[in-house]
Parts: structure tokens; C-alpha cells; sequence
């Protein structure tokens, strides 16, 4: 009910709803209605209220909520189910405590801040409260877990894709799914996986994207990697920089990824080689670690070379200075140019 109260003031956005009219429209007493208004102004919507002319909704900050994502989001998987947090310490942290107790396949957690967001390898995530997108999806594969790549790379192709339509800029991805614009890495992608040795039985896919950050939002030691799209295609300095609507590139993420994971999620093997197959082409076209120098540590050695290619399932192929051809499934590779490595 409190969203037709909402409905109805953004159906007339900008001018005043009498409390009269919105009791009787909805079938409510005009208590419930204040109610209603109270509860969404504390959600951040802003609404004036005046005791003759009743209530009125102005544009303001965008608010994001599982319903402003939610409603009218025709995905048949991916985000049916939308849990939305002001603050958690790790939406992954939290999408796999319900993942374990059972939550539905493709449920996203979104938070606006993460008190202990989670980079890879034990490493952390500036996550500044509503300045970006920090979000987890629990997925229910059906590929064995050596195949879980993929659905990471899926992930980076969703959030490039959704980049693409929301800022009109073509990132980059960095294997295997770091997303890039202007050489700074404005999302990072933490996969983490519940498995058995045959099967998986939860995959949390754990997207932290910079959107609406002035640099001074981030820590002064990230300063020269990170970047937010704010400021890597706001626009000008000199003018105020555009924002970006996070609720679109959430939406847009979730619809991209609904249509991947569907098509990949099948026991029929010709099927999901062929999907698969898209995906790695997908990804390469967007890719800025092919065809460049590289250095990757793999089980404590370190090899250097050009990366060549990467396999059907997602793993990196690195021509080595010595001679060798070697394949990385996981871990730090650094491209020459790119975030650090001259
Ligand atoms: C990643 O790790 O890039 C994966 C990040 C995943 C974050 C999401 S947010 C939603 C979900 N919940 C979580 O708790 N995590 C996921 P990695 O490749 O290890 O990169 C981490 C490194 O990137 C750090 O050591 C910093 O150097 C840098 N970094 C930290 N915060 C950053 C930010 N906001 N933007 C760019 N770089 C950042």
C-alpha cells in the first residue's frame, strides 16, 4: 500500500495530492496515509506536506530501494528476490548466510554502505555509503565448480554492458574481471563459490561498482587506481559532473544477467559449450589484458610473457618469456600499463 501512495504522488510529481483524495483513491483512512508518507520520507524520498493543500513529491536524490528495483523488472531469475540494506558489514558475507539457509536462486542483497567490503584474496573494498552499487547474487549453477569462471566473466560482461548503456563509454575488463575506464578500475567482482567436488551448491556473485564518487570519497591510497564513473565520464572539470542513476545500471545488470545465467543453466552439454563459447567472445571484445604484457603470480612463482588468449572456460593463456605457454586459472595478474605495472 505505502507504494501506491507513491504511485499515486509520482503520477503527479511536483504538485499536491490532498490526504483526502489519497484515502479515498486507495480505500484507506487518511492516518494510514500519513503513515505511508512518513515511512517514505524516512526511506529518503522527499514529500512536503502542507495541512490545506495535502502532499506534494519533489525530485530528489535518487532512492533505491528492492521496490524502485524491483518494480516492473522483468527478469524471470536473476533479482526476483531483492534484499536491501542501509549498511551491512559484506553483502557477500550476508547472501551467503542465506544462500546456506536456503534462499532463492538468483537473489541479489544490495547495500547502501559495507562497514568490511571484501576484495579478493583476503584483500578490501571501499564501499562509501550511496555513492556506488555494492551487491551480491546467490546463483544456483548447474556447471561443475572447475566451470565457475564463467559465470564471472559473465558477471564483468553484465556490468560492462549495463556501464555502456547508463554512461555511453566503452569500458575495458581486465582479466578476469576487473572493470576499467580511462585505466582506473571503477568495479571489482568477488566470486565466491559453496561446492561440493562434483557440484556447487551456491555461487555468490559479489559486484562492487564506483558510480557517484568524487575522488575525495575514496581512500587517498586508491586515489591513483580507482575511479568512479563520476569522474571518469561525468564530463568536464569545470562543470558540476553528471551523476549517474545507480537504480538503472543495478537494473540493467540484473536483466543482462538473467538472460545469461538461463541460457548457461542447462544439462544439455552442445547447448552450454555453444553459450559458453558467446561468452568468451563477448568477453574478448571488451578485454585489455589480450595481446598485452603481463606478470601473474601462480603458486608462489612468478611468469611474465604476453597474454595470448583465454581457454573456453575462462582460464588465462600467458605465452612466457622462457618459453612456455601456461594457463592461470585465478589469482593477480597485472597488465603492463595498466593500474601500477609500468
Ligand atoms: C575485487 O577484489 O576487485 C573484488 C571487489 C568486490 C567488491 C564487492 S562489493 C559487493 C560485494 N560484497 C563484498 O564484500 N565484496 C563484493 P581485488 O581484485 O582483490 O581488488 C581489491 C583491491 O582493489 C584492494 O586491495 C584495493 O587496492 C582496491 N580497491 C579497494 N576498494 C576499491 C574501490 N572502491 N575501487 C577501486 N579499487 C578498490
Amino acid at each position: 500500500m505505502k507504494y501506491k501512495v507513491l504511485n499515486k504522488l509520482k503520477a503527479n510529481m511536483g504538485l499536491y495530492v490532498s490526504g483526502e483524495a489519497l484515502s479515498e483513491q486507495l480505500g484507506v483512512s487518511r492516518t494510514a496515509v500519513w503513515k505511508y508518507i512518513n515511512e517514505l520520507k524516512s526511506q529518503g524520498y522527499i514529500i512536503e506536506s502542507s495541512s490545506k493543500k495535502g502532499y506534494s513529491l519533489s525530485e530528489g536524490p535518487e532512492v533505491i530501494s528492492a521496490y524502485e528495483i524491483g518494480h516492473g523488472l522483468e527478469t524471470q531469475v536473476v533479482g526476483k528476490d531483492i534484499k536491501y540494506f542501509n549498511e551491512l558489514d559484506s553483502t557477500n558475507t550476508y547472501a551467503k548466510l542465506i544462500a546456506a539457509e536456503g534462499c532463492a536462486d538468483g537473489t541479489a542483497v544490495i547495500a547502501e554502505a559495507q562497514t568490511a567490503g571484501k576484495g579478493r584474496l583476503g584483500r578490501g573494498w571501499s564501499s562509501a555509503h550511496k555513492k556506488g552499487i555494492w551487491m551480491s547474487i546467490v546463483l544456483r549453477p548447474l556447471i561443475a565448480p572447475e566451470e565457475i569462471q564463467i559465470m564471472t566473466l559473465a558477471a564483468s560482461i553484465a556490468v560492462a554492458k549495463a556501464i555502456e548503456q547508463e554512461c555511453h563509454v566503452r569500458p575495458g575488463i581486465k582479466w578476469p574481471n576487473d572493470v576499467l575506464l580511462e585505466s582506473k578500475k571503477v568495479c571489482g567482482i568477488l566470486t565466491e563459490m559453496n561446492c561440493e567436488i562434483e557440484r556447487i551448491n551456491f555461487l555468490v556473485l559479489g559486484i562492487g561498482i564506483n558510480v557517484n564518487h568524487d575522488m575525495e570519497d575514496f581512500p587517498e591510497a586508491l586515489r591513483e587506481i580507482a575511479g568512479s564513473l563520476k569522474e571518469c565520464c561525468g564530463g568536464e572539470v569545470a562543470e558540476p559532473k553528471k551523476e549517474f542513476s545507480r537504480k538503472n545500471i543495478i537494473r540493467c545488470i540484473l536483466a543482462e544477467l538473467d538472460v545469461i545465467y538461463r541460457r548457461l543453466n542447462t544439462e544439455n552439454e552442445e547447448a552450454y559449450a555453444d553459450e559458453a563459447k558467446q561468452i568468451v567472445d563477448e568477453w574478448k571484445k571488451y578485454s585489455v589484458t589480450i595481446g598485452r604484457r603481463v606478470k601473474a603470480a601462480m603458486k608462489g612463482q612468478e611468469l611474465v610473457g604476453v597474454a595470448t588468449d583465454i581457454t573456453r572456460d575462462g582460464r588465462l593463456i600467458i605465452a612466457c618469456e622462457d618459453g612456455s605457454i601456461r594457463e592461470v586459472m585465478s589469482g593477480e595478474v597485472s597488465v603492463r600499463g595498466l593500474l601500477g605495472y609500468s
